[in-house]
Parts: structure tokens; sequence; C-alpha cells
């Protein structure tokens, strides 16, 4: 429930943004783990209505530049989706609004900053994968949003610095593990051993895209299910959440799909017993992909798609990790133990995946 102090600061918020009609409903939205998302209805019955956020500055240490790059990038793909006819797309994109006074965000007096996007009418999210026609969908919009964005020659600012880096990651784990309570350390000392073990070998992947000059290419870098938007008939329509929309490896978008989508669990399930791998969602998902990024993917690059979901989760495990030694001042939690649980499901996917990795590899070749 939003009280009303709330309500009044968020109608206040929107009121700035000089939308037509009046607002009738204000509500909290989604469950990203980062802004705070709200999903605000007008009297215009016509319009699918909006979402208002309110940045999360904790992450994003400077809004201006990260709203100047949401700005480029959704003109870009609305550009080119009006350029481009027919049956590559749905011809879907994020839209962000501006502000009266043209401003791609506003900030309030107490110094929060708020941003509105047009709701992409009739759509709908999933938190886990239904089907293999809905693992394809979600290949196809992340191979195009890639494409889309090959001739995009704008600025784009490091919104958070090495944000896929794991020696980055790995330090931050370190001191973690120096500042952490004992207690929380006992807890997780089954997740800090798999760091340890597994942490060098995750290093070979990006070491030989190095080796092999392999270019950055601008990239989503957030591509689990629940940022992509998809229509009541199953296909996917554009994909949402580009506050880290920066230069990087593809393997990044590729691998962190395939992290939520192949995993037949939640993200944060209690019992570890329910995650497996879902090969034939793996499957699906990569001929999506395959069919878009074929006329861009170089043959170095596709020869570690199959490794990158090792990579990413194990990234994220470990960030969940770190929260979690932190005392959770990172991703949003309900309820105690919620990032420990949720690194446990990403080390327990990367052991499952292990022994699928050849067949993972057959399927990309
Ligand atoms: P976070 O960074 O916290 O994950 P997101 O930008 O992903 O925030 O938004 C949170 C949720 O709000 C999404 O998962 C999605 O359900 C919903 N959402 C965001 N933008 C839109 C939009 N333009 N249209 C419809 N739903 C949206
Ligand atoms: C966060 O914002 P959201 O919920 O889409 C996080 C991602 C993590 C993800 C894990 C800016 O994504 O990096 O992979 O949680 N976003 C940021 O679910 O840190
Ligand atoms: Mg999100």
């Amino acid at each position: 429930m939003i009280d009303s102090s709330l309500y009044n600061q968020l109608a206040d918020a929107f009121s700035h943004f000089n939308l037509p009609g009046s607002v009738c409903s204000i509500e909290r939205f989604g469950s990203g783990h980062i802004n705070d998302t709200y999903r605000v209805t007008t009297s215009e019955k016509d319009l699918p209505g909006y979402i208002l956020q309110r940045i999360n500055e904790r992450v994003f240490k400077n809004v201006h530049l990260l709203m100047e790059n949401i700005e480029n990038v959704t003109n870009h793909l609305s550009k080119k989706l009006r350029d481009i006819p027919g049956n590559i797309s749905t011809g879907e994109s994020l839209r962000l609004l501006l502000t009266a006074d043209q401003k791609p965000y506003f900030k309030d007096s107490s110094g929060n900053y708020w941003r509105v996007f047009l709701f992409v009418m009739d759509s709908v999210i999933f938190q886990k994968a239904m089907s293999s026609e809905q693992a394809y969908e979600a290949g196809r919009a992340i191979g195009e949003f890639q494409y889309l964005l090959i001739d995009y020659h704008g600025v784009i600012h490091e919104t958070i610095p090495g944000f896929h880096n794991l020696d980055k990651r790995l330090m931050e784990f370190d001191q973690a593990i120096k500042s952490a309570s004992n207690k929380s350390i006992q807890k997780a000392e089954n997740e800090v051993s798999f760091v340890e073990r597994e942490k060098d070998q995750m290093r070979e992947m990006i070491a030989d895209l190095k080796l092999e000059n392999v270019a950055l290419r601008i990239i989503h870098n957030d591509t689990k299910l629940n940022n992509i938007l998809f229509n009541k008939q199953g296909r996917a329509l554009c994909l949402i959440d580009f506050d880290t929309v920066m230069k990087g490896y593809i393997h990044y978008d590729f691998g962190d799909a395939i992290r939520i989508l192949a995993n037949s669990a939640d993200e944060d399930e209690p019992d570890i017993q329910q995650v497996s791998f879902n090969l034939d969602y793996f499957k699906a998902f990569s001929r999506g992909y395959l069919e878009q990024a074929n006329v861009f993917i170089s043959p170095t690059e596709k020869k570690w798609l199959a490794f990158s979901p090792f990579y990413m989760t194990f990234i994220i495990g470990l960030r969940f990790l770190t929260d979690y030694l932190n005392g959770d001042t990172y991703f949003k939690i309900n309820r105690e133990d919620h990032n420990l649980q949720r690194a446990r499901v990403q080390f327990r996917l990367i052991s499952l995946m292990e022994v699928k990795y050849d067949s993972m590899r057959e399927v990309l070749q």
C-alpha cells in the first residue's frame, strides 16, 4: 500500500512531466532489485498509462549521465524501428517522456530523481520462462537489441564502472570478507569456498576475448527475463531497463539471460533442490539469438557463447554473496538471508551447467 504522504510525493513528481489527463491511480509495480517503480494511470483511457521511477542514486552516482545514455539509446532505437520495415521487429521500443521543461528527469526538493516512461501497451512480464517459444522470443529480442545498436555512434557513459569485471567483483568480495561478521561468514562458508574454487576458470573467457582483440559492443548488460516485455500472444515486444546499457561483450547479455531462463527455479528459491538446468530452453534461446546475431557475431565471439552463462551466473552469484556479507546494502531484499539464498541458487546452477556443458557447446556449433 502507498500511504498518503508517499502518494502526494509521487503525484507531485509526476505532475512535472505535464502529461494529459488527471491521475487516477498510482501503484507499486514490478519486482526490479534497484529502482522504485510505480505504475500510473490517468483519466486518458486510450493511453496505456506510465511507469514512474525513482532512480536509485546509491547505485547510479551520476544520474545526469545515466539519463543522457537512456535518452540517446531510446531515441536511436525508436528511429531505427521507424526506418526498418516489418518483419524483423514488433516495432516497439521503450519510450522515455520528458519533463515540462524538456529534461529527461526531474529532481525534487528533497534531492530525489524521477523519470517517466510510457507503459508499453498490453505488455506482460515473466519472472521465469514458461516454454521454449518464450525462450526463443527472449533470444530474438536480445539479439535484435544488439543488432539495432550496431550503428549507434553517439556517446555512451559508463554508468557503473567495471560492471561485469571479475577482478573488480573479486576485490569487492575480498573486502566484504574482511569486514563481515563471523556469523555471516559461517553461514556462507560453502559459498565462499565455491568462489575460491571456481574463480580461476572463470577468468579464461575474458582473457581470450582480450587476446583476440574482440571489440566491445553496445549491449544491455542486464538481460534477465523481467527486463523483457512480452505481448499477450507470447511475442517479445522489447527490452526495458536501460540503466546499464554500456559497452561490453555480447556474452554478458547472452549469459545473463540464460542464467534466469534456463533455471527452472526462481533466482532466489530457498530450496536449491528445485534448481535445474533446462537444455531445451537453452537451445531455443540460442536459436532466437543467433537468428539476429549471425549477421554480426565473429567466430571468436561465437566460440565463447556456451561458456558465457557460467561467467555471468558466477559474477552475479558473487555480487549477491558480497552484498550478503556487506549486510545487504545494494540489492533490495524481502527476508533474512535473501542475498545468500540468491547466491546459493546461482552456484547450484553453475554446478548443473557443468554437467551439461558438452551439450551446450554442441547446440552452438
Ligand atoms: P529495476 O532497475 O529496478 O529492475 P526496471 O526498469 O526493470 O527497474 O522496472 C521494473 C519493472 O517495471 C520491470 O520489470 C517491468 O515489470 C516494469 N516496467 C518497467 N518499464 C516498463 C514499461 N515501459 N512498460 C511496462 N512495464 C515496465
Ligand atoms: C539487478 O535492476 P534489475 O533488478 O533488473 C542488477 C543486475 C543483476 C540483477 C539480478 C543495476 O537487475 O545487475 O543481475 O539485479 N542491476 C544493477 O537479479 O545492478
Ligand atoms: Mg529491471
